[in-house]
């Protein structure tokens, strides 16, 4: 999934893609370089970020969506009913909903659904998330809005941890490590770490156009461990790493080792003992 940002303030390409032509040629670019899915976003969600009107986000969004559905399949990355609507009419037949609460869109509309994980909303989400178990938390969440949505009609799901989403870098990166436990679930799983603040903070302070190697390293470990799709901003780039992994690298799986159990529980521990604050 190639990300596609008609935003002037996404905390990586904030004001590239604003202009229409911009954004669809940007959109065309990433089916080139090999996405299946380009996700069409109109607000973005960074921490801090103040919400935009539903019309401003419809408005940039839509005539986007038009140009690319041809093209390539399209997803709306949006929490708006509205503007989830109106991407559909145009052409979009997947919600990326950060809400997670957008089902019932899906089912009435007859297209696909991702609900992902956050704890709080953008302005504040950041501010000192905490769980007991973090993997144990988001996984009970997902299944029960992928089972709401099921039962209301919604043939596809997906399900998202949400990285960065009310989580420090401790939280995601206990995330990360146990994605297998989010695959076992049995929902195709959707993660996005591309150019994220906790890659940053691990390479130490790289800003979001310099986290490329750490992006390609966790979308890659996400395939491994049975990830379905991956949200990146660098297409190219992560086509080239995952056919160089290969598609066997799925083999290489199983249950939790006492090391992954360990690792997580000192992850954890991080969670609890600090790091709070974190951006995305
Ligand atoms: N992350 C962002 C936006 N949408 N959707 C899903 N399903 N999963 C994610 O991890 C995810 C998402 C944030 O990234 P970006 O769109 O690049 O930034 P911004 O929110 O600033 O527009």
């Amino acid at each position: 999934m190639g990300v596609l940002n008609v935003t002037p303030d996404s905390f990586s390409d904030g004001g590239r893609f604003l202009d229409p032509d911009a954004a669809i040629a940007h959109g065309l670019r990433l089916l080139a370089e090999g996405a299946d899915v380009v996700d069409v976003g109109g607000e973005s969600t960074r921490p801090g970020a103040a919400p935009v009107p539903v019309a401003t986000e419809t408005d940039r969004v839509v005539p986007v969506v038009e140009a690319l559905a041809g093209h390539v399949r399209v997803s709306v990355d949006t929490r708006r009913r509205e503007v989830a609507e109106a991407a559909v009419a145009a052409g979009a037949t997947l919600i990326n909903d950060v809400s997670a609460e957008l089902w019932p869109v899906a089912a009435e509309a007859g297209v696909g659904w991702v609900a992902m994980h956050m704890r709080g909303a953008p302005p504040t989400m950041q501010d000192e998330p905490h769980y007991d178990d973090v993997v144990a938390e988001v996984g009970a969440f997902l299944m029960e809005r992928a089972q709401a949505a099921v039962q209301g009609g919604v043939g596809e799901v997906w399900v998202d941890p949400g990285i960065g989403f009310g989580k420090t870098s401790a939280h995601n990166l206990t995330l990360l490590a146990h994605l297998r436990v989010l695959v076992a679930l049995g929902r195709p799983v959707l993660v996005g770490t591309s150019r994220k603040a906790f890659l940053g903070a691990l390479a130490g302070g790289s800003p979001p156009g310099d986290r490329l190697e750490g992006s390609l390293a966790t979308a890659v470990w996400a395939m491994t461990q049975g990830v379905g799709m991956v949200r990146v901003h660098d297409v190219a780039a992560t086509v080239g790493a995952a056919r160089l992994v290969g598609p066997d690298a799925d083999a290489t799986g199983g249950e939790a080792t006492g090391g992954e159990a360990r690792s997580r529980a000192q992850h954890e521990q991080g969670a609890r003992t600090g790091n709070g604050g974190d951006a995305l």
